[in-house]
């Protein structure tokens, strides 16, 4: 094959290629589709006439042709053995055709410089690449201007045009070739790719600088990446250029096409700059009357219709309606068949029900419950209601007259769905005849058809009308009532009922003969109601109207010494109450985690369970309470319309979708930027669940240090959960990126916020599970957020959880033993990670326990060995770090404890001074466990203790005869 593949170069002889192997090697070019080339040189049939300098040209253009006579063009240069080598090529103008960024594609082959004979002083083993932008025309730089400026020298004129390049980077060969590999006919061919943007002008120029290498530019290829025209869902959506930054996102709205219409909202796609569609938003589907069929919309067929944009197809009509012409819309009723605007469009065509059937009457007293069976004859449909009509029959045959409007119907008149109803208040021994009416939906439409009833005629009992009061006494007073006009059958008995005003919901009802009796065993000075009813053979009648009446106003001696303690005793109690309840908050919070007074500028607390609660704080509602998942999401988070959300970038990859960022511009508040989850395409009911889980717990939290929930998009497609956009991205990426950048008080700010937001959770009755400085989010301020709430009950989400040999993706490295053995979560548990968060945050970012197995980190901590201190650790945090990892769970600090204790570190910054002895910060070997309390102790104090330090000791044996013996039942005290 060709002769070129040997030269000279300094006198000595350099194998540099032999490059029609190297274009062997290229093999056969195809192009992706959303790539646009700008310049292949491979794709040049004449020469390339690029710009060397210096102007007798080191860099060399060599043309030949490849296996199959295609001609190619490459340029060599190899100045190894000279020294400060300054070679530049330049391309010609390159149009950008609009494209805001680039992408450069080389391929080259160079000189391993240990292989060189003598060489290596001098020889470089990398080449520079630089852009140059202009809109050509007078700004641009001609072909050879590089070399002719006028007046000047051409070293000078060189370093003007050289100064106006722009460096794109420095490229270096993944694979050098040598002399051997010549022989062994390896080719070692090196593909690099670069981006350039955003470009703002028509077109630019690149440039390679060599500076002393032996390099064979094979082929540079400059292209563009596009979103090629697509179609989806009936919506076009036109080529279109990604946007000049590197994770821009560019929204487009489709057109529907072929008979469709936008569904809900117009269809909308996002142009990533890699030349992908992502994030389709709404779609086109087929207008009524027609249905897609292989990705047309095709007319409905003569007894088919479509009437919804939801529905997919076409579909028969339903029972009792036609549709006579093709692309019908709705289907018309036969004869006698009705439909309402509210039935839904694949409803049967209905008629009127037939009458309710069995109707019985029961009275008691004044009232008369009705019951009847359901009408044989529904009309098909399940709307079937029942009116009343009550009427008196007036005595001597003066016929019938609706009742008066203090008659009530239980539960109402008209527009029952049971088979029954109660009619009270009526008048006392009187005849009453009802019509009882089934109707339907559809009964208006058909009143030209009669009204079906059934009639039922009733007499009602009577009533005792007026209660008097006789003699009264502080205890007892004379009732007396006048028999009723016109009992229906002989007074068997009367019944009193009483009980004292505004206690109705106990009374008392005693029984007599007579129509008067002394009611006993009343209170002094109080008032009680009455009401009196008589029973015949028929039954009750009923209870006369509520009678007040009041005993008389006189105490005895021991009755009011008996009240008299009563008050003193009350009055104690509430001292001693209000005693204790003021040492509590005299006495300020208790740290809990150290022994040293409280701080008096501290919260007001209050107990609850044994640990402290911030005033206010609700209990977490677990979402599996509901049965219906949807109404959790809506009971907890609002919902959006996506109308006022721009997606913007991608700034990540969620279990469930693309984790996005853009502006929130709800009506009437100001804009803020927010991150988006969406939920991809495709999904199952399951996991729309799952996903809008997270939502569910999210929108529950409200405090500074947990990440809050903004909204969801349930309404329309994709499903979305909007939150706090937090600009730093997840703590453990954020630490790796900032190692060593911060100060000890600022990472021990951090720790604290996580503490705080750990506290409120666990006061709020919530278990994480899955604390790690991956799930903690931080914002610009450095403000640590507590995330992830997605399925923090099972852990799907996380990478970090394994399947554990009892079922259950568990994160091994930050999960308490004895969640890992029998899946113990708790707080106590949330402590252990946060210990592991601790120790992440100190180590800016490691990994915990490094690249150790799972299995060789549980044996680990089941034998006592725990990490070491990180590098440059206050021993202080170490300390509390040692004692979240407490094997007992119960000695473990509790996040108020803990939020505590970095409030007093932070305050006292001396106390971070003292650094982890140098024997706990063996490289990366653990160190065993020696139960580390320091100066931070747990609550272990006794009541008596407690009071003593109070100065309440004196109330000791009172607090333990009132079974109050450990401090845990003091804190569970209530007001009351
Ligand atoms: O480490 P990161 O940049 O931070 O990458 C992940 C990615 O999305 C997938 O979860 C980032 N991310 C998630 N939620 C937010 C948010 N609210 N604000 C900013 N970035 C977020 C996370």
């Amino acid at each position: 094959m060709p002769s070129r593949s040997l030269w000279s170069c300094g006198g000595a002889r350099l194998v540099a290629w032999t490059w029609v192997w190297s274009v062997a090697l290229l093999g056969a070019r195809s192009i992706p589709a959303n790539e646009v080339n700008l310049l292949d040189s491979r794709a040049v049939m004449v020469d390339l006439g690029w710009v060397a300098y210096p102007k007798n040209g080191y860099w060399e253009e060599i043309g030949e042709v490849d296996e199959n006579y295609a001609p190619i063009h490459t340029y060599q240069v190899c100045r190894v053995m000279e020294q400060n080598q300054n070679n530049w090529l330049h391309t010609n103008w390159i149009l950008t055709e609009g494209a805001q960024r680039v992408f450069i594609e080389l391929k080259f082959t160079l000189r391993d410089c240990n292989s060189l004979p003598g060489g290596v002083g001098t020889c470089k083993e990398t080449f520079n690449m630089y852009y140059y932008e202009t809109d050509g025309g007078e700004d641009e730089m001609e072909e050879g201007e590089m070399r002719d400026g006028p007046g000047m020298t051409e070293e000078e004129d060189r370093a003007m045009k050289e100064s106006r390049y722009i460096k794109i980077d420095t490229i270096a060969a993944d694979e050098s070739f040598t002399e051997l590999d010549l022989g062994d006919r390896v080719m070692k061919l090196n593909t690099e790719v670069r981006d350039l943007g955003p470009l703002t002008r028509k077109g630019f120029y690149l440039a390679f600088q060599d500076l002393g290498a032996c390099i064979a530019l094979v082929s540079v290829r400059v292209f563009y990446k596009r979103c090629p025209f697509f179609v989806k869902s009936l919506a076009e959506f036109p080529d279109t250029i990604p946007g000049s930054e590197a994770s821009q996102l560019v929204e487009v709205v489709g057109h529907c096409v072929n008979n469709s219409l936008p569904l809900y909202e117009p269809p909308r796609m996002h142009c990533s700059t890699e030349g992908e569609w992502l994030v389709p938003i709404g779609k086109c589907v087929c207008q009524p009357g027609f249905e897609e069929i292989s990705g047309f919309c095709q007319v409905c067929s003569v007894g088919f219709y479509r009437s919804l944009l939801e529905s997919l197809t076409c579909s028969k009509c339903p029972p009792h309606s036609v549709a006579r012409q093709t692309g019908a819309t709705s289907c018309t009723c036969e004869d006698g068949y009705y439909k309402i605007d509210s039935d839904p469009s694949n409803m049967a065509c209905t008629r009127p029900p037939s009458a309710p059937r069995n109707a019985i009457s029961n009275v008691n007293e004044t009232s008369v419950f009705l019951e009847w069976s359901v009408p044989t004859e529904t009309g098909g449909r399940k709307d079937v209601r029942y009116n009343i009509l009550c009427r008196q029959v007036l005595p001597e045959g003066r016929g019938l007259e609706e009742c008066g409007p203090n008659v009530r119907f239980l539960p109402r008149r008209v527009g029952l769905s049971n088979t029954s109803v109660m009619v009270a208040d009526l008048q006392s021994h009187t005849n009453y005849s009802f019509l009882l009416e089934a109707v339907n939906g559809v009964s208006e439409l058909a009143r030209e058809h009669a009204k079906q009833y059934v009639s039922l005629n009733v007499t009602t009992n009577q009533a005792v009308s007026v209660v008097r009061k006789g003699h009264t006494e502080k205890s007892s007073i004379a009732l007396s009532w006048a028999e009723p006009d016109r009992p229906n059958g002989i007074i068997l008995e009367y019944e009193i009922k009483y009980f004292e005003k505004e206690q109705d919901s106990s009374y008392t009802i005693i029984k007599s003969k007579e129509t008067e009796m002394v009611v006993e065993g009343l209170k002094p000075s109080s008032v009680y109601i009455f009401q009196v009813r008589a029973r015949t053979s028929a039954g009750y009648g009923a209870f006369s109207r509520r009678f007040e009446f009041q005993t008389s106003p006189y105490l005895t001696a021991t009755s009011e010494r008996a009240q008299a303690s009563i008050v003193a005793v009350a009055v104690t109690l509430a001292l001693v109450l209000l005693a204790v309840v003021a040492g509590f908050l005299l006495s300020g919070r208790r740290c809990g985690y150290s022994k040293a007074k409280q701080d008096p500028e501290e919260e007001k607390m209050h107990f609850h369970n044994g640990h402290i609660k911030f005033p206010g704080v609700r209990t977490y509602i677990d979402p599996l309470t509901y049965e219906d998942p949807n109404q959790a999401v809506h009971e907890f988070a609002q919902e959006i319309d996506v109308s006022f959300i721009s997606i913007e970038r991608i700034i990540g990859a969620g279990e469930f979708g693309e984790v996005c960022s853009g502006p929130l511009r709800l009506p009437g508040k100001r804009e803020i930027q927010v991150a988006i989850k969406t939920l991809k395409a495709g999904y199952t009911e399951q996991q729309r669940r799952d996903f809008l889980w997270e939502a569910s717990i999210m929108g529950q939290f409200n405090h500074p240090n947990i990440i809050r929930l903004e909204g969801v998009v349930t309404k329309s497609k994709p499903v979305m959960i909007i939150t706090e956009y937090m600009e730093n991205g997840s703590l453990d990426t954020f630490l790796k990126k900032n190692d060593g950048q911060f100060t000890v008080i600022q990472l021990v700010g951090m720790l604290r916020g996580i503490a705080s937001g750990m506290r409120y959770l666990s006061d709020m009755g919530y278990v994480h599970r899955d604390l790690a400085a991956r799930n903690i989010l931080v914002n610009s301020n450095l403000v640590c957020k507590v995330s992830d709430f997605g399925l923090s009950r099972v852990l799907e989400d996380d990478p970090e959880a394994v399947y554990t040999t009892r079922g259950g993706k568990i994160p091994i490295r930050w999960t308490a033993p004895e969640a890992i053995a029998y899946r113990k979560f708790t707080s106590a548990s949330d402590v252990w990670s946060y210990g592991i968060v601790m120790w992440e945050v100190m180590s800016y970012g490691e990994r915990p326990y490094w690249e150790m197995s799972n299995q060789d980190v549980i044996k680990a901590i089941e034998e006592s060995y725990r990490l070491p201190g990180p590098m440059d650790c206050p021993e202080a945090l170490y300390h509390l770090m040692m004692d979240c990892w407490q094997r007992e769970r119960s000695n473990r600090p509790k996040f108020d404890e803990i939020v505590c204790l970095l409030d007093k570190l932070i305050r006292n910054p001396s106390s971070l001074k003292k650094l982890v002895n140098s024997s706990h910060r063996v490289s990366n070997l653990l160190v065993e466990h020696a139960n580390v309390q320091g100066d931070c102790n747990t609550l272990s104090q006794t009541v008596g203790e407690w009071l003593d330090s109070i100065k309440m000791g004196r109330y000791t044996e009172l607090f333990m005869e009132g079974g109050y013996s450990s401090l845990e039942t003091v804190a569970q005290m209530t007001s009351e």
